[in-house]
């Protein structure tokens, strides 16, 4: 039964997609008797953790939790941080067992959790690693892990193309390539993301509106434009709903010619949406210096960034090693050659078929007429 408990854990801990970052997703449920007398997921950053929910929902429902067992996602944690530790709150209802599905990474829980709980004289199992729930629970925080463990924001780069890799056709039409099916599971990848880039060249171009459609979002992603001389129209698309917009512009000198352009355009933009907050990044080789960007997005405390953007952005972002993850969907069509824009431009080029591939499959999987292709890029 431990696994059919810690499964509904883990369908709680899903909730808080959208919700609970910069915290992990993390789900719990207490049983007694054979019955769920209290469930719960993390809240918003600040707010409780899935353990204090769980106790409360059992209260509510004037349920005694004295010696039960708790199932819980990630191991709970024993520090002040925002919130009080959650081992305090589990100590308060002397559960007789603790099953966690996986161990927190964050140094200032990172097994201290499980100590103290078994101090505390109750019985604590932890999942081994390769338990598909321990998977799971992983793959849902990976975001939490990574910059917990990497100091990176886990950085996932959605394409849309024909089975010869194109996204547009001759005459520049591009939005949809793939069917209604592949389009809504975009939008699920969306839905987790803290915030989500493109570039000016897709504002201008495709005017996209760059929200969440057609999945639960507690807290709209940023939505965020590389646009380095500000040009990103007063009325486009992206302002339509009240999600936070970040432009990043080059940070370029007075004695720049498009200086004063740039400093008028981005007063203007200011002036027409409160939403907007500008970020001035230093210029590299021409254009936005993404490693730098991608540190301001860690210090945002960010853990996962959703890219939607052009073959040429793309292919800077992969050459500058900023994508953890490729999605990809592909449609059953063949558009030709000699056109326009490759998913990932051209600035990647494979010398030596030698070499250890640099992507690993996760999953492909059929959706309607496309298919999903999602790979991690290896580690060596
Ligand atoms: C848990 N249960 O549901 C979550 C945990 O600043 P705080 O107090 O909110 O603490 C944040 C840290 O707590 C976070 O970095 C992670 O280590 C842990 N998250 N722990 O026991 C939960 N979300
Ligand atoms: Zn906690």
């Amino acid at each position: 039964m431990d696994d059919f408990y810690l499964n509904r854990s883990l369908i709680l801990a899903e909730q808080a997609i959208s919700l609970s970052s910069p915290n992990p997703r993390v789900g719990c449920v207490l049983v007694k008797n054979g019955q769920i007398i209290g469930e719960g997921h993390t809240q918003a950053a600040g707010s409780a953790h899935a353990e204090v929910m769980a106790i409360r929902n059992a209260t509510e429902r004037g349920l005694d939790a004295t010696g039960c067992t708790v199932y819980v996602t990630l191991e709970p944690c024993s520090h002040f941080g925002r919130t009080p530790p959650c081992v305090n709150a589990l100590k308060s209802i002397q559960p007789a067992r603790v099953v966690v599905a996986l161990l927190d990474v964050n140094p200032q829980v990172s097994g201290q959790g499980v100590s103290a709980l078994r101090s505390a004289g109750m019985l604590v199992d932890v999942l081994p690693s390769s338990h598909p729930i321990a998977v799971a629970t992983h793959e849902l925080n990976i975001g939490f892990i990574e910059r917990m463990t990497r100091g990176k924001v886990y950085t996932r780069l959605k394409t849309a193309a024909s089975l010869d890799g194109k996204t547009a056709l001759p005459d520049g039409h591009s939005q949809w390539i793939t069917s209604d099916a592949a389009r809504t599971d975009g939008h699920r990848w969306r839905a987790r993301a803290d915030v989500i880039v493109t570039g000016i060249g897709t504002v201008l171009h495709d005017n996209p509106q760059m929200n969440v459609r057609g999945a639960r979002v507690a807290h709209p992603p940023m939505k965020c434009v590389l646009d380095s001389y500000a040009r990103t129209p007063l009325n486009a698309r992206l302002f339509e709903d009240d999600a936070s917009v970040c432009v990043v512009c080059a940070d370029l000198d007075e004695s720049h010619d498009e200086h004063a352009g740039q400093s008028a355009r981005l007063a203007a933009l200011c002036a027409a949406h409160t939403a907007v907050r500008i970020v001035r990044v230093p210029m590299l080789n021409g254009r936005v210096d993404l490693a730098a960007l991608w540190v301001y997005f860690h210090e945002q405390s960010f853990n996962e960034i959703h890219v939607e953007a052009g073959g040429v952005l793309n292919a800077a972002l992969l050459s500058a090693r900023l994508i953890d993850e490729l999605l990809i969907y592909q449609a059953p069509r063949v558009v030709g050659a000699g056109l326009p824009m490759a998913d990932f431009g051209d600035a990647l080029i494979l010398d030596d078929l030698q070499k250890k591939p640099n992507w690993q499959w996760l999953d492909v999987v059929r959706l309607g007429e496309d298919v999903r292709l999602r790979l991690r890029k290896t580690q060596h």
